[in-house]
């Protein structure tokens, strides 16, 4: 068979996301950056703006149909690469579960800083009384140096104050590159626009089942 000099022979494209996002982050994770994905905005007083913004992602849904709902997390993620600074501010939670006999529940943001299993940071948020939706708005910083952004992780734990006995933890998630969907996407937005604040909302976990996605131990 003779080929003729004109001929196009179609070879199936297969670009990787980092050749794709090369351009603008050179630094971002591996992993799917949605082009399409929708993105959670919030209006001016800081609260995150809900509705068909914040579509519940069908695979979500299907992936734990049978698990008790322990409420969303609403939180934005802004990286200085060349400042080497990670703010983390706690927006709000919603449809948190009810932890207290007679009563809702005190929730709290716990938020760690982690590298390799282990707790570098520790920051929380204030206490709100009484309430199953929060409303925080409360900024964190932590010094993360470009070297280190892909090796750490940030846990966000949401716990119920109690004036007698431990706080129990009402549910728990984590951002970095060794995290996987939304949470990875949300990761991987902020490598990809550097000193802008990426909000997104958050379906909380298990407390055991992110420790052991961690490498940790329930404490
Ligand atoms: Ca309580």
């Amino acid at each position: 068979m003779r080929v003729l000099s004109g001929d196009v022979f179609t070879v199936p494209l297969t670009l990787s996301v980092h050749l794709f996002i090369k351009g603008r982050a050179k630094y971002a994770c591996a992993g799917a950056v949605a082009e399409d994905q929708k993105r959670t905005s919030c209006n001016e007083d800081g609260r995150c703006l809900s509705g068909p913004e914040t579509p519940i992602r069908p695979d979500q849904q299907r992936d734990r149909p049978w698990q008790e709902k322990l409420g969303d997390i609403c939180f934005s993620l802004r990286y200085v690469p060349t400042a080497g600074k990670l703010t983390v501010i706690v927006l709000e939670a919603k449809n948190l579960k009810k932890m207290d006999v007679g009563g809702l529940s005190d929730p709290y943001v716990k938020i760690h800083l982690m590298q390799n299993g282990k707790r570098l940071k520790k920051k929380k948020t204030t206490i709100k009384k009484n309430t199953l939706n929060p409303y925080y708005n409360e900024s964190f910083s932590f010094e993360v140096p470009f070297e280190q952004i892909q090796k750490v992780q940030v846990v966000l734990t949401v716990l119920d104050y109690d004036k007698l006995g431990k706080n129990e933890a009402i549910g728990k998630i984590f951002v970095g590159c060794n995290a996987t969907g939304t949470e990875l996407r949300h990761w991987s937005d902020m490598l990809a626009n550097p000193r802008r604040p990426i909000a997104q909302w958050h379906t909380l976990q298990p407390e055991e089942e992110v420790d052991g996605a961690l490498g940790m131990k329930t404490s």
